[in-house]
């Protein structure tokens, strides 16, 4: 057995990272395009007006509005068979509140999307990818308020409308379990705590804002997911989750525990709502415990349980462990949703433990829990790259890392998972979503852009561009 004839190769992306025009064609301010980051400040930060001169690194990212068809013909010269981008809420309905939508943002996506499929490239559609429009934020503390799921559906509905017919597969909310850590709040969900020192990352959290937003994203995933049903039988929606393997530290029964709570909060918690629509009962010993209290109305549960998602996609990128012993707990470490450093797993220059056996792992679990079609929709190595004085960038180290996460879906499509696609992350170089550098290459194109805001945007093919057409050529066989 081997992968599937039709499996989807392809590639992510997502509209702020890449797009760049964040004030063309009548775009609204997004929430990224209130962040300053590069190099210099090693971590986004919200700054609560625009300040002349101060390199936002959204407002021009690599220019992907202007050079989309330039990006869709290398990829498809790679031989994509599909392409996720997500769709820029604030190109839409540029303040998030209006009645009608923006033709030019409507225009500018019908063109990206006849443009993948010129080359026979499936889109896959993340409806919101960290990027709320941020008068939402100002207004209602976005997702925090009931309100924001009828401006949600009303982007929904602008979109499945216009795109019925050319678009198959869409995803509601990029990496939704973020929200179940402090990180999550502004990133994805858009909510604005009190901030101590302008820097994002140092707010002090809220979780009741946090999952009180989750339950007015999950209503309006499964709400989206019958809209779309409605409009178009073919459309099949699926949910995005950050996979984060945890492991247990030791053998120590205790240690198992932790894990499992672990692994009940942040990677099963947000899938097993939109996946089984319903609450799993594991969740109210933690809100009461932890003096959550989720406002809900009547009828929420029977929204849920009409909108199930149609398939399972996550990222991955790392794995972590977990220890029941205080001592040995030390927050953050790199894996973004928390644990301790594994003692066999080396890391990336950014401290993300790359551990390809877990991708196996991971989906031999979510398979077993859900039985969906399975996409692995981000994946891969944030490296810092250079153009040698050939002009060649000769990145082995990212061909390594993606080669043994192919090899272990493989092994994963041996066991009997249903697997369907593998686009991994940043195909093109894009800006980093947690640092808001350029430094941190993904991309198999090299994109002229740093984080001093030099860079012609040149594109320019890495190693790996080749390697990767050579897979996707045999079907995954030549690795
Ligand atoms: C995921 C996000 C992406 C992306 C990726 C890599 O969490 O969905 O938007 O950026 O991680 O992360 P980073 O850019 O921080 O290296």
């Amino acid at each position: 057995m081997s992968f599937r004839s039709d499996f989807y190769w392809g590639g992510a992306t997502a509209a702020n990272q890449l797009e760049g025009g964040w004030q063309e064609g009548g775009k609204g301010v997004s929430c990224p395009d209130v962040c300053t980051g590069g190099s210099a400040t090693k971590s986004k930060r919200i700054t609560p007006v625009l300040e002349e001169g101060t390199f936002y690194p959204s407002h021009d990212a690599i220019d992907h509005y202007h050079r989309y068809k330039e990006d869709i013909a290398l990829f498809a010269e790679m031989g994509f068979k599909m392409y996720r981008f997500s769709i820029a809420w604030t190109r839409i309905f540029p303040q998030g509140d209006e009645s009608e939508p923006n033709e030019a943002g409507l225009k500018f996506y019908e063109d990206l999307i006849d443009e993948c499929l010129k080359y026979n490239i499936e889109p896959l559609i993340t409806i919101s990818h960290y990027e709320v429009p941020f008068h939402l934020t100002q207004k209602w503390n976005s997702w925090t308020d009931r309100r924001m799921i009828d401006c949600f559906l009303n982007f929904c509905r602008a979109i499945f409308t216009r795109y019925k017919g050319k678009v198959k597969y869409w995803l509601t909310f990029n990496e939704i379990n973020s929200a179940t850590t402090a990180m999550g709040a502004f990133l994805g969900q858009g909510i604005l705590n009190e901030i101590k020192t302008m820097d994002f990352m140092d707010q002090v959290d809220v979780p009741n804002n946090r999952f009180q937003g989750l339950h007015h994203q999950f209503l309006a995933s499964a709400l989206a997911v019958k809209m779309a049903h409605e409009i178009d039988p073919n459309y099949q929606v699926g949910c995005m989750q950050i996979m984060a393997t945890s492991y247990g530290l030791t053998c120590h029964p205790a240690d198992q525990v932790k894990n499992q709570q672990q692994n009940h909060l942040r990677n099963w918690f947000c899938s097993d709502v939109q996946c089984r629509g319903k609450y799993p009962n594991y969740i109210k010993r933690y809100f009461k415990e932890n003096n959550i209290t989720v406002k809900m109305e009547p009828g929420d549960d029977e929204i849920l349980a009409a909108g199930p998602v149609d398939f399972y996609t996550c990222s991955y990128y790392m794995s972590a462990c977990q220890t029941a012993d205080p001592a040995k707990q030390k927050a953050g470490q790199g894996n973004i949703l928390g644990g301790v450093p594994n003692p066999y797993l080396k890391a990336s220059d950014w401290g993300w433990q790359i551990d390809p056996e877990g991708l196996r792992y991971s989906l031999n679990e979510i398979w077993d829990r859900y039985q969906l079609p399975i996409f692995v929709v981000e994946n891969g190595l944030g490296a810092y790259d250079k153009i040698d004085e050939d002009g060649k960038i000769r990145d082995d180290y990212r061909v390594d890392y993606l080669r043994q996460h192919i090899e272990q879906m493989h092994e994963a499509v041996l066991d009997g998972v249903d697997l369907r696609g593998y686009t991994p992350w940043g195909c093109i170089d894009l800006v980093s979503a947690s640092t808001g550098e350029m430094a941190k290459r993904y991309g198999f194109i090299f994109v002229e852009r740093y984080d001093d805001g030099t860079g012609d945007f040149s594109r320019r093919r890495k190693e790996s561009f080749y390697w990767y057409k050579k897979v996707i050529e045999t079907n995954g066989e030549d690795l």
